[in-house]
C-alpha cells in the first residue's frame, strides 16, 4: 500500500509546507518522532475518555481527542512479560518457553540475536530509548547475575541506546533503578545481592516484621522489606541505590523528558513504561487523597500527570505535530493484587475494566482488552475505531511507516495494520490469539471469540478476578455481548469448529 494513501484524508486540512513534506513522503518516508506510554495493569474502564466517571484523566482524554480512541486494541496477553515480549518481538510470547511473568532475577529473555521493535527504528536512523518498567529479564541467566557491574545483555543488545529502568516490578526485588545496565548510585562498599530463594541472614522480612511496613501484604509479598514495604525475593546491600516509591513516577517520568529534550533534532522512539498502576501503588503524596479511591485511583491520576508532562514537553519542543503518541496498557486491570491498599474497600461503582467481564489474568476480555489511543496531530484524523487490533503488529506497522524490511523469519504474529492504526480504511486483524495468565488461548475475529477448553482454576479469590478457565468449549457473541455473559458454544458449533481451527492453524504456524 502506497503511503500517500494513509495521509490523504488530511491532505486537504494541512498547510503548505506540510503538503510538501508529505509529497515527499512518495519517495522516502516521514519519519515522526514515536512515543509509546504503556501502563501496567490500568484498564480500559479506568480512564474517563473510556467512560469511567469516577476518575478523571484529563490528559489522556486529551490526548483521545486529538487522536484515534480505540476501543478494540489488545495487549497480547493477560499479564505483563508476555505481553511485552510480544510488543517487542512480533511473536506471540506462547510460542516461547520461559515468557512467563519473570522473577526479578530472571536472566534477559528477549536474547541479542531477537529482532524487535527498537530494531526497526534504529534501521530507520532512530535514537532509541526505554524508560520504566522493563520486567524482561537481564543478565546472562537467571539467578547468578553480578548486579554490581555491567549487567549484560540487557536492552542495548535488543535495539535500546538508552535504558533507564526498573529490572522486574515494583514489588519485585531488586528495588533499584538500573541505567544502561549498572545500578544508579551503587555504593561499592555496599554491594548488592538478590535470591529468590532464600533470605539472607539477619534481614528482616514482611513475614518476620511485619512491624517494620507501612503497606502490608494481603497475599504473597512478604519477603524483603524496602522502603517499609515488602516485596516479592529477597535482597541485600544497595543501600544508597534504593528507590523510593514515593518518587518512582516522578523520577522516569524526568528521565523520559530528558530523553526527548536531548533528541529532539533528530528521530526518536521511546518506549516509556510507566509503573502505574501496580502493585505496590504508593503515589507521590501531591497526588494522594485525589481520587477519593485510595492509592489505586490517585496511582492512575499519577499516571495521567506523567501523560501531560510527555505533552507538555513534546508541545513546548515544537515537535508535538512531527511525534506520534501511542497509549496503550500491558494488561487488564486487578483490584486487590497483593497489598492491603483499600482498593476493593474504596473502589464504588467503579468499572476497571468497563463493560468487559474479568480482568488482568483472564482470558476474558478484560483481560487484554485494554487502553489504545494513537495521536499524530495534523497528520491522523480523531476519531474513534472499533477496529480488531494488537500490540504485537507494532513491528510490522511501524516497519511499512518507516519503510524497513523486516528480516526473515522476525516477527512472526506482526502484521501490518498501519491504515487502520492511522485510522484510515484499514480493516484491521482478521484473527487474534490471546493468551491467559494460564497460558491458556483464546481466539477472536471481531464479532466472535472462541476461549479454547484449559485447565486451572476458573477463578481466584486472591485477586476476586475469573480466568475464564473451563474444561470445556467456550464461545461468545462478542458482536452482541461484549460482556461474555452467554456461553454460544452448543448452539453454534460451525462457529467453534470454525475458530478452533484457525487457532490450530495459527498454532502450527500456518496463517
Ligand atoms: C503475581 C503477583 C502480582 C503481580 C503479578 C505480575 C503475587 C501473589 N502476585 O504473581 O502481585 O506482581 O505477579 O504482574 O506474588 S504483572 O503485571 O507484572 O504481570
Ligand atoms: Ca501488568
Amino acid at each position: 500500500m502506497s503511503l500517500i494513501k494513509h495521509f490523504v484524508p488530511l491532505l486537504a486540512a494541512v498547510a503548505p509546507g506540510c503538503l510538501a513534506q508529505h509529497s515527499l513522503a512518495q519517495k522516502s518516508p516521514v519519519k515522526p518522532n514515536v512515543v509509546i506510554i504503556y501502563a501496567d495493569d490500568i484498564g480500559y474502564g479506568d480512564l474517563s475518555c473510556n467512560g469511567a466517571k469516577t476518575i478523571k484523566t484529563p490528559n489522556v482524554d486529551m490526548l483521545a481527542s486529538q487522536g484515534v480512541r480505540f476501543t478494540n486494541m489488545h495487549s497480547p496477553a493477560a499479564t505483563c512479560t508476555p505481553s511485552r515480549y510480544a510488543l517487542l518481538t512480533g511473536e506471540y510470547a506462547w510460542r516461547h518457553e520461559g515468557t512467563g511473568i519473570a522473577a526479578g532475577n530472571a536472566g534477559s529473555i528477549i536474547r541479542p540475536e531477537r529482532y524487535t521493535l527498537a530494531d526497526v527504528f534504529k534501521s530507520a536512523g532512530y535514537q532509541t530509548g526505554v524508560v520504566g518498567k522493563w520486567h524482561l529479564g537481564l543478565g546472562d541467566k537467571t539467578g547468578t547475575q553480578d548486579w554490581n557491574g555491567h549487567i549484560t545483555p540487557g536492552p542495548s543488545d535488543i535495539g535500546f541506546d538508552y535504558s533507564f529502568i526498573l529490572a522486574a516490578t515494583g514489588d519485585r526485588v531488586p528495588c533499584v533503578y538500573v541505567e544502561n545496565e549498572r545500578i544508579l548510585n551503587l555504593d561499592p562498599k555496599d554491594p548488592v545481592f538478590v535470591s529468590y530463594e532464600k533470605n539472607f541472614e539477619g534481614e528482616p522480612t514482611g513475614k518476620l516484621n511485619p512491624e517494620l511496613l507501612k503497606m502490608h501484604p494481603s497475599h504473597g509479598h512478604d519477603m524483603s522489606i524496602v522502603n517499609g514495604i515488602s516485596r516479592i525475593g529477597f535482597m541485600k546491600g544497595g543501600k544508597s541505590a534504593r528507590w523510593t516509591d514515593e518518587e518512582i513516577a516522578d523520577r522516569i517520568t524526568s528521565k523520559a523528558l530528558s530523553f526527548i529534550e536531548i533528541q529532539k533534532g533528530k528521530p526518536f522512539f521511546l518506549y516509556f513504561a510507566t509503573h502505574d498502576a501496580h502493585v505496590p501503588r504508593v503515589p507521590n503524596p501531591r497526588f494522594v487523597g485525589k481520587s477519593g479511591m485510595g492509592p489505586r485511583g490517585d496511582a492512575i491520576i499519577e499516571f495521567d500527570w506523567s501523560v501531560g508532562e510527555v505533552l507538555k514537553m513534546l508541545k513546548k519542543l515544537g515537535i508535538d505535530k512531527n511525534t506520534v503518541v501511542i497509549l496503550s496498557s500491558d494488561n487488564g486491570p486487578v483490584v486487590d493484587d497483593g497489598y492491603k491498599d483499600q482498593a476493593a474497600e474504596r473502589l464504588g461503582d467503579h468499572k476497571p475494566a468497563g463493560v468487559f467481564r474479568g480482568g488482568k489474568y483472564s482470558s476474558f476480555e478484560g483481560g487484554t482488552r485494554v487502553p489504545g489511543i494513537l495521536s499524530w496531530p495534523g497528520t491522523v484524523r480523531p476519531g474513534i475505531s472499533d477496529k480488531l487490533l494488537c500490540q504485537v503488529d507494532m513491528i510490522a506497522t511501524f516497519a511499512d511507516l518507516l519503510k524497513v524490511k523486516i528480516p526473515a523469519n522476525a516477527a512472526p504474529d506482526s502484521e501490518n495494520h498501519l491504515s487502520a492504526w492511522l485510522n484510515n480504511s484499514g480493516k484491521g486483524r482478521d484473527f487474534l490469539v490471546l493468551q491467559n495468565v494460564q497460558n491458556n488461548l483464546s481466539i477472536e475475529d471481531g464479532a466472535w471469540k472462541f476461549i479454547a477448553p484449559g485447565k486451572g482454576p476458573a477463578y481466584s479469590k486472591e485477586t476476586n478476578t475469573e480466568f475464564g478457565n473451563l474444561d470445556k468449549e467456550q464461545l461468545y457473541h462478542l458482536a452482541e455481548d461484549r460482556g461474555e455473559k452467554e456461553n454460544l458454544a452448543a448452539k453454534y458449533s460451525e462457529h467453534v469448529a470454525r475458530l478452533s481451527e484457525k487457532l490450530a492453524e495459527i498454532k502450527a504456524g500456518i496463517h
